[in-house]
């Protein structure tokens, strides 16, 4: 049985439904520290797990028969600065609890996220490749890039077949982000159909990485039913789909909302996205499990509005 961990969060809902249809719903556990996400509700199991408590999450493991962990529960970018004690703490000693009991349980396999926000100001600005200089620059990044390192020694060491994706920017219209500097990208959707104007929190000629939610879905399953053969990294590996700026995703949503104005109005979160790449090499992902994405950004623009405007 599947454990997910964070499953209320941007990616947990969409993952813990994914997962739910191609293993059955009640082969799939969401958890989560704050209550059932409403898409969930009536979908499979839910229990509150707070992934601090080592041996609170120690029984569930064993009572729910869990034999994979997903987990997704974290503190991003923009949120870590504020907070960067907190979201050390969880961030690091989160993955650390469940890297433990997957060695001591035995776990058939573990899925734990990284982020382009690995990658800091030295690093190379176009095509970032997989390994080159790595210095990151926020707590969040910091985190995810020690984490990472963590992950390849539970697999080292103590065979813990664990596996992990830089995620880019997601963006998602079933589930809300939380506290990332990408989220503008997010926000812009929404308030172009209820505002027809967005006041954007990064210039507009901030390229950033970014996914559209369903390949990055597609992308962590894909990975994780991949043969451990053919996996050769055991940090993260970096995935891509395409790279905008708020001043091009303007002009695509403007093709469908004609009237739709975006003002700049950039704040802290300014610094953190220009720390990051503007675009990532991702060949040893497409080389090792066969990644290639599905959504560029006018495909997406399209699925967006049309979603959002059934919602
Ligand atoms: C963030 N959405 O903004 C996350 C992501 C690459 C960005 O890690 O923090």
């Amino acid at each position: 049985r599947i454990l997910v961990i964070g499953a209320s969060g941007q990616i947990g809902v969409e993952l813990t439904l994914a997962l739910r249809k191609i293993y059955g719903n009640n082969n799939v556990v969401a958890s989560d520290l704050r209550e059932e996400n409403e898409l969930l509700k009536g979908t499979g199991p839910y229990v509150s797990i707070d992934v601090m408590n080592k041996e609170m999450l120690h029984v569930q493991v064993i009572r729910q028969n869990i034999t994979q962990i997903y987990l997704l529960a974290a503190i991003l970018s923009a949120t870590g600065e504020k907070n960067p004690n907190l979201a050390w703490h969880l961030n690091m000693q989160g993955l650390l609890n469940v890297l433990d009991i997957a060695r001591e349980e035995k776990i058939y396999k573990v899925y734990w996220p990284s982020s382009i926000a690995v990658f800091g100001p030295t690093s190379p600005k176009q095509n970032c490749p997989q390994q080159t200089i790595i210095e990151p620059t926020t707590v969040y990044g910091i985190s995810k890039y020690a984490g990472e390192f963590w992950c390849n020694y539970y697999h080292q060491r103590y065979q813990v077949d664990v596996r992990s994706l830089r995620y880019p920017g997601l963006i998602s219209y079933k589930s809300a982000p939380g506290g990332g500097t990408t989220d503008y990208a997010v926000e812009i959707y929404h308030e172009a159909l209820e505002e027809k104007k967005y006041t954007c929190f990064l210039r507009e000629d901030t390229y950033l990485p970014m996914m559209y939610m369903p390949d990055a879905i597609r992308a962590t399953i894909e990975l994780m039913e991949a043969p451990a053969v053919q996996i050769s990294t055991r940090t993260s590996y970096n995935v891509s789909a395409m790279s905008f700026s708020p001043k091009e995703i303007s002009a695509a949503i403007k093709n469908y909302i004609p009237e739709f104005t975006i003002n700049y109005e950039p704040d802290y979160r300014q610094s953190i996205a220009d720390s990051w790449p503007q675009s990532i090499d991702d060949a040893v992902a497409r080389n090792d499990w066969g990644w290639k994405p599905e959504y560029d950004l006018n495909k997406m623009t399209k699925d967006m509005l049309e979603n959002l405007r059934q919602q």
